[in-house]
């Protein structure tokens, strides 16, 4: 594990300035020890972000009886107060989308710049994904720079783009709501952007919460629990929440999820399981079979924990 000291900004979690020689090492830091890190001098283009933003506040004021004509999801579309098929509820509304352009059915296919826009900031943002994961491989020694990143290039990808809206609270009852409650996103790796509008919290390693200043021109990055697999451990996928305070403004976020193709095989790389006490830390799977496990599931349940090997020695090494 490198020893190289992480800067951090107010609530302590890592920045990863793209503009700076360091951002390699700062990455796999960030990765290992908080599974999150913040992006700034990443090169999108702002009026990408505000014109999708714009698109997504315009949709979110239209009355609930339109939105409701793009809903609920099956898996993609608008969603209301409840999220995936298991009973979860959060304090907030949401567009569910493939990040495939020529599959947008479901969601407003009739606005053709809402579609552009969509089109245009996702094959941004994925594009900066794609650049993170081979930092990430580079900075792990692996040999095949695009072994992450050529999961997101594929065709087949099972990548999926989120519009989230957190409306503000009315109810002046002090204390605070559960906008998307606690989890980790079962793909390889999220890139999040939201306004200036605060709620995102991530949990620490020794279980605190803390929570995360928002930054509408930068990017937040989470490990996916798919990224945790494939780097048997090294890299955390992290447990994240948005928490809506009273008297809060409206928060909008957008989110991409970089998921590998369906038929994908995921495993340890065997790069990083090698030498002499390593052992492997998780079970192969296809990511169509970790799919189908977490929407058997609900938002908080430890998913990887099915697939894990069964091994005190394993245990041992986390
Ligand atoms: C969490 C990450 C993404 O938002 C998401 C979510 C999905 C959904 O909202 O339909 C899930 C959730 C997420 C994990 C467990 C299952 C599936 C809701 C749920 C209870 C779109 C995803 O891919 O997994």
């Amino acid at each position: 594990m490198s020893t190289y000291k992480t800067p951090f900004f107010s609530s302590g979690i890592p920045l990863i300035d793209f503009s700076k020689p360091d951002a390699k090492t700062l990455l796999i830091n960030a990765c290992e020890e908080y599974g999150f890190f913040k992006v700034i001098n990443h090169g999108i283009p702002i009026q990408f972000i505000t014109t999708l933003e714009s698109h997504a506040t315009q949709f979110f004021s239209l009355p609930l009886s339109e939105k409701m004509k793009s809903g609920p999801p099956n898996p993609f579309g608008y969603g209301y107060k409840t999220i995936g098929p298991n009973g979860d509820v959060g304090w907030l509304e949401y567009v569910l989308l493939t990040t495939n352009p020529d599959q947008f059915t479901t969601f407003q296919e009739n606005i053709e710049t809402f579609r552009f826009a969509l089109r245009d900031y996702v094959e941004a943002v994925k594009g900066m994904a794609c650049l993170i994961l081979e930092v990430m491989a580079d900075g792990l020694l692996i040999q095949e720079k695009d072994v992450f990143s050529k999961l997101l290039m594929d065709e087949q990808s099972d990548s999926i783009f989120r519009l989230n809206h957190y409306p503000p609270r009315q109810d002046g009852n002090g204390g605070s709501l559960i906008g998307f409650g606690e989890h980790t996103d079962p793909q390889i790796i999220s890139v999040l952007r939201s306004n200036n509008t605060s709620g995102l919290e991530i949990s620490l390693r020794d279980g605190h919460w803390v929570s995360i200043p928002p930054d509408q021109s930068s990017f937040f990055v989470n490990v996916g629990d798919s990224l945790q697999v494939m780097t048997n451990g090294r890299f955390k996928s992290v447990k994240h929440r948005v928490v809506i305070e009273d008297k809060m403004e409206s928060r909008v976020s957008m989110i991409y999820f970089g998921g590998p193709p369906l038929s994908e095989k995921i495993a340890p790389l065997p790069c990083l399981i090698k030498g002499e006490d390593m052992i492997s830390l998780y079970k192969e799977f296809t990511w169509f079979e970790y799919k189908k496990s977490a929407y058997t599931l609900t938002l908080g349940d430890d998913r990887l924990c099915l697939f894990e090997n069964n091994n005190n020695i394993a245990a041992a090494a986390l």
